[in-house]
């Protein structure tokens, strides 16, 4: 039994186009007007499957395909949100594969004894209000509700404002429910398996994440007059904990840690005055919890020294944390099984991405499938995945599914 190819890429195409990029990427901000479009479409497609559709108070959407037996549900999810200029595959692959797997289902009159469900998780990519996952956070019980309604968009507007101007802010309760497993296929967002030539990464967990934020307070004054002997300049201080980040991870941790400023804002960040205040965002990982958290203290020690070398004041706030988290030893197995069974080349794999399974699998058995990104790349314009490859994911998803779904 397979999954539909033409179908699935057919969907893949028509969902890309809402927030497309003239670059063929797609910028699809949690809870914006195109991330509305998305939803509606999928509403639209898990309606015509089926399948009984709620959304709860953060918005997600679940779609439910009733089983034979009240038990608890076989979840496939991902999101549908991107970061700005982003890639049409990240988590919309799979929603998208697992919508093609309910869709093969129906095609083969499958009655399983599990409901399965399908999942679409609000703001997975932090990118829009932070932090990231926070609508799984919130499900997982790991978030609190009211904090993650607060959260503001760099425009000061509120996710929950937000949900209810879209339509999206539901009824049912954000909160933990019984899993019978949940499988989430995503793009591997590296380049390992596409180096290895193979189509399919059965993962065996995700690392630990961090996400600080640095805020270095100096003396705004004037470019020109301001002698250099008097100057307290924030963003001086501020290059400098850039590049000590760069060298704790690499040069000093060293192993699989990484660490990333991705976000810095100066103030007033005109050319004729010196910077009084600059935010930064510092985003942490390394497989293992212990590592991280001597990272987050190696990084306010060179958060201080910089700022006392500058003679500035720095504010280090650790905000966000998922630890690291194995996967269900059963999940691997059976989607390990459900790869060689469709003849997929595959191999293990860790994630370096943060996904929402990282909190599912605080619910529930929990395991995710990889296919390949080209080059390795993502959260980039240029993020793709062979069609040939998809199917591989597509149908280990399907088959995988399905073995839990039986309860055999
Ligand atoms: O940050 C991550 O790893 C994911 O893309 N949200
Ligand atoms: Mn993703
Ligand atoms: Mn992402």
């Amino acid at each position: 039994m397979k999954i539909d190819r033409q179908r699935l890429e057919r969907s893949i195409a028509d969902l890309g186009r809402i927030g497309e990029t003239k670059n063929g990427g797609l910028t699809r901000l949690a809870l914006s007007d195109e991330d509305r479009r998305a939803r509606d479409l999928m509403v639209e497609w898990m309606r015509a499957a089926g399948l009984r559709v709620t959304v709860d108070r953060m918005g997600n959407i679940f779609g439910e395909r009733a089983g034979a037996e009240p038990l608890p549900p076989v979840m496939m999810g991902s999101h549908v949100d991107s970061v700005p200029t982003g890639g049409k595959y990240d988590g919309q692959l799979g929603v998208l594969c697992a919508l093609e797997a309910i869709r093969s289902l129906n095609d083969h009159g499958i009655r399983t004894r599990h409901p399965v469900t399908l999942a679409i998780f609000t703001n997975e990519e932090g990118a829009r209000f932070q932090p990231a996952m926070i609508a799984s956070g919130v499900m997982a019980g790991k978030i609190a509700l009211e904090d993650a309604y607060n959260a503001r968009d760099r425009d000061g507007i509120r996710l929950l404002d937000e949900l209810e101007r879209i339509g999206y802010l539901g009824p049912e309760p954000c909160a933990p429910r019984p899993l019978r497993a949940y499988l989430e296929l995503h793009i591997e967002q590296g380049p390992f398996l596409e180096e290895e030539g193979r189509s399919v990464g059965v993962v065996e967990g995700i690392v630990a994440i961090a996400w600080s934020r640095v805020t270095i307070h100096g003396t705004q004054d004037h470019a020109g007059p301001t002698p250099m002997r008097t100057r307290h300049d924030a963003l001086v201080a501020a290059a400098e904990i850039v590049l000590g980040v760069r060298r704790m991870a690499r040069d000093i941790v060293g192993g699989d840690m990484v660490a990333t400023v991705g976000h810095l804002a100066v103030s007033p960040n005109i050319t004729n005055a010196i910077p009084g205040r600059v935010t930064l965002s510092i985003d942490v990982r390394d497989p293992l919890d212990a590592t991280l958290d001597r990272a987050l203290l190696m990084i306010e020690r060179v958060v201080e020294d910089a700022c006392t070398r500058e003679g500035v004041r720095g504010e280090v706030e650790h905000y966000w944390r998922v630890p690291c988290t194995p996967f269900d030893a059963a999940v691997v197995d059976t989607i390990e099984r459900a790869a060689q069974a469709c003849g997929a080349r595959h191999r293990r794999i860790r994630s370096g991405a943060g996904h929402d399974a990282q909190y599912m699998a605080t619910l529930g058995p929990a395991g995710m499938i990889f296919v390949p990104s080209r080059g390795g790349r993502s959260h980039c314009e240029e993020e793709f995945t062979p069609i040939d490859d998809i199917e591989d994911g597509a149908n280990t998803l399907f088959l995988a599914a399905l073995e839990f779904a039986r309860g055999k």
